[in-house]
């Protein structure tokens, strides 16, 4: 690995190696020092909200159609975060911090130009296999995005697989009286490539769906360098109506300039506005930034063994309460969120859907409020 630290060398052949015997779940394994994130998943979920302003805008769509755009436009938007983040502000894609069972992530984006407040409450809803729920919502704009995240990883040789479990949906109550909408969002395959060099990024593959209880479908192909054309992260959207004829469809890379025809669709090199959080000072003890500080701390400033000792740490309160727990027949509760075994949102709008979807049911978490 030629971007591998001298003294980190035989660490990551022997991770490398070990990938092969993984079982579907990559985060619960140990891996050397440089290339640790001290951000843990929970945070993640504010990757769907870094362009507030096309979030709230889509309830100001004139009918179904022009708001599916808009659903679209704001999702495309949205990948260039969630996808490339790590590599811009760490050099490259790192191995973020496994969240615990119930661990907590809040903030807001706030109001500006009257688009109204958007809150972002996020719980680790499961540890094995890790779950991560999140609920968005914009009241003001009538706009929330209510869903669940989790990941199944397998290694070729060369690139790590990542099948991306969950999907989202998007509630829009229109601002021109038309009724509640609702929109499946399924989540694309990621590509991990880069990783024997020690500087991974990831790339999309094959594809993912908006499909709106209004009818339209989006489908979003993803593809690398050489497929569409030559160049790296593309992706290119077809937009149907109850499986009939294409309407439109959009292309382009999702990190840079896409279009619908003739016309710019959206162009991603608009500033994006990161979560305001609350300082650790002020927050609870579940929740993230407070819950990982020593350990990020450690990370950031390159002292591994304090990280790794306050890591062990939580890991071994965490056995604890399981084996309490276990032993007094209770089990955790959990605090923002309700399981349920089958989503009916999903199975509904899933079943409207031209190809598809396997499984036809999924599990849900419900938004307590
Ligand atoms: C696969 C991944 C953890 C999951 C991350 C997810 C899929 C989480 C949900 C977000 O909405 C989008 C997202 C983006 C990330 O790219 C993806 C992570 C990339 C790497 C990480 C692995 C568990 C760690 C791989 C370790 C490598 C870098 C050696």
């Amino acid at each position: 690995g030629a971007d591998v630290p001298q003294e980190q060398k035989a660490g990551w052949t022997s991770f490398i190696k070990s990938l092969a015997h993984m079982t579907g779940d990559l985060s619960s394994m140990t891996a050397p020092p440089f290339i640790l994130s001290p951000v843990s998943l929970t945070e993640f979920p504010a990757y769907w909200c870094e362009h507030p302003e096309l979030f709230a805008r889509i309830s100001e769509g004139s009918s179904p159609q022009d708001r599916m755009e808009r659903v679209l436009r704001w999702f495309i938007a949205t990948l260039k975060g969630q996808y490339t983040t790590r590599n811009e502000k760490m050099g490259s894609e790192k191995k973020p911090l496994n969240p615990v069972l119930g661990e907590l992530f809040f903030g807001v984006w706030p109001d500006k130009n009257g688009r109204g407040e958007t809150r972002l409450m996020v719980e680790q809803v499961s540890h094995h296999p890790p779950i991560t729920a999140y609920h968005i919502e914009n009241q003001k704009a009538g706009v929330s995005l209510q869903g669940h995240s989790g990941q199944k990883t397998s290694f070729s040789g060369t690139a790590i697989h990542v099948k991306q479990s969950g999907h989202a949906i998007l509630t829009v109550k229109p601002k021109n009286g038309d009724r509640e909408e609702k929109y499946l969002i399924t989540l694309p395959k990621l590509r991990i490539e880069g990783v024997i060099w020690g500087s991974p990024y990831v790339e999309l593959a094959d594809s993912s769906a908006i499909q709106s209880s209004t009818g339209f479908t989006a489908a979003i192909d993803y593809k690398g360098k050489g497929y569409f054309s030559g160049k790296s992260h593309t992706f290119k959207a077809t937009l149907t109506q109850d499986g009939h004829k294409n309407l439109q469809t959009y292309e382009g890379q999702w990190t840079g300039v896409s279009h619908a025809g003739k016309q710019v669709f959206l162009d991603t090199s608009a500033p994006k506005e990161e979560v305001v959080v609350k300082p650790i000072s002020e927050q609870g003890e579940w929740e993230s930034r407070r819950l990982w500080e020593k350990v990020a701390r450690g990370i950031r400033s390159g002292n591994y063994d304090e990280a790794a000792k306050e890591k062990t740490r939580i890991e071994n309160e965490q056995r604890q309460r399981r084996k309490d727990e276990a032993a007094g027949g209770t089990s955790w509760d959990l605090k923002l969120f309700e399981h349920v075994d089958s989503d009916e949102e999903y199975r509904k709008l899933a079943d409207m859907l031209h190809d598809k979807l396997t499984p036809p049911h999924e599990d849900g978490f419900v938004f307590k409020g």
